[in-house]
């Protein structure tokens, strides 16, 4: 967890629980346990989201995915379409990651797997033209949603940033969504800080959540960015994707 956070969380319960008395059949350990519960549904608290809310208000609603190298973007995009289709949404893929050898055909393989209808150029083209003619595409078809991939790079690269920048200038998407590793800490919310501050994040999905021992992560993000997480990634499947709740995060500390 990150250190203010944790701070946060000291202070708060020894505000709980300095002086208390506990009564004999509540006991001081379950007392404590409660408490503690508490405190951190506290600190994790943030305005709530439904995406789903907001995707029925705007057609097609928009959606970029973006994040650092190998954090899931592509499998989340995939693991988001899957959802969405089960909830009868129509679903078009951006493949804006013209950069990394593969990215297309993966996303091309998730495409004819999920039913969902493709845009992409050639390798070297430009993201956000890509972004741009899925975003007119679905509009001229009447489709639901346009899921944007993005490109990834080793940490807050600059050419990334400014990559990302276009895209979102051009194709004006309705979310941005950082995916993030949830066993990568401190370093995620550096990262995440960065991205906020060049291009505004809306949401978080954390990924490969079945990896990470606890969770705390998830508490520092929502406690330091105070931006909602959507949902985590719990394996490599279509269906190992669950609406983020706060108590699942508790159960994996206390
Ligand atoms: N265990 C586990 N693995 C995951 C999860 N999400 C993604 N992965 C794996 O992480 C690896 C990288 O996933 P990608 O979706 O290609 O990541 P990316 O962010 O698109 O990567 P780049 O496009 O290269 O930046 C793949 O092997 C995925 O199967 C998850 O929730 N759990
Ligand atoms: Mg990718």
């Amino acid at each position: 967890m990150e250190q203010d956070t944790a701070h946060a969380i000291t202070q708060t319960l020894q505000h709980k629980l300095a002086g208390q008395e506990v009564s004999t059949s509540i006991g001081v350990p379950a007392f404590v346990q409660n408490q503690i519960r508490q405190t951190l549904t506290e600190i994790m608290e943030v305005p709530p989201v439904s995406l789903m809310e907001k995707i029925n208000a705007q057609k097609p609603f928009v959606i970029l995915l973006l994040g650092p190298n190998g954090a899931g973007k592509t499998t989340t995009t995939a693991k988001l379409t899957h959802w969405l289709k089960q909830r009868g949404k129509s679903v078009v893929l951006a493949s804006a990651d013209t950069f990394r050898a593969g990215a297309i055909e993966q996303l091309q393989t998730h495409s004819r797997r999920l039913n969902a209808r493709l845009v992409h150029h050639a390798y070297g083209a430009d993201p956000a033209a890509v972004a741009f003619d899925a975003v007119k595409s679905a509009q001229a078809r009447g489709e639901d949603v346009v899921l944007i991939d993005s490109a990834g790079r080793q940490d807050t690269n600059q050419n990334l940033l400014r990559e990302l920048e276009k895209i979102v200038r051009v194709a004006k998407p309705h979310y941005k969504i950082y995916v993030g590793e949830a066993f990568s800490g401190q370093a995620l919310l550096t990262q995440a800080t960065e991205f906020n501050k060049a291009i505004g994040i809306n949401g978080f999905i954390l990924t490969k959540i079945d990896s990470d021992a606890k969770g705390g992560t998830a508490i520092s993000l929502l406690h330091q960015l105070k931006k909602p997480i959507l949902f985590l990634g719990t394996g490599q499947k279509y269906e190992d994707f669950i609406e983020f709740k706060k108590e699942y995060i508790i159960e994996r500390v206390v």
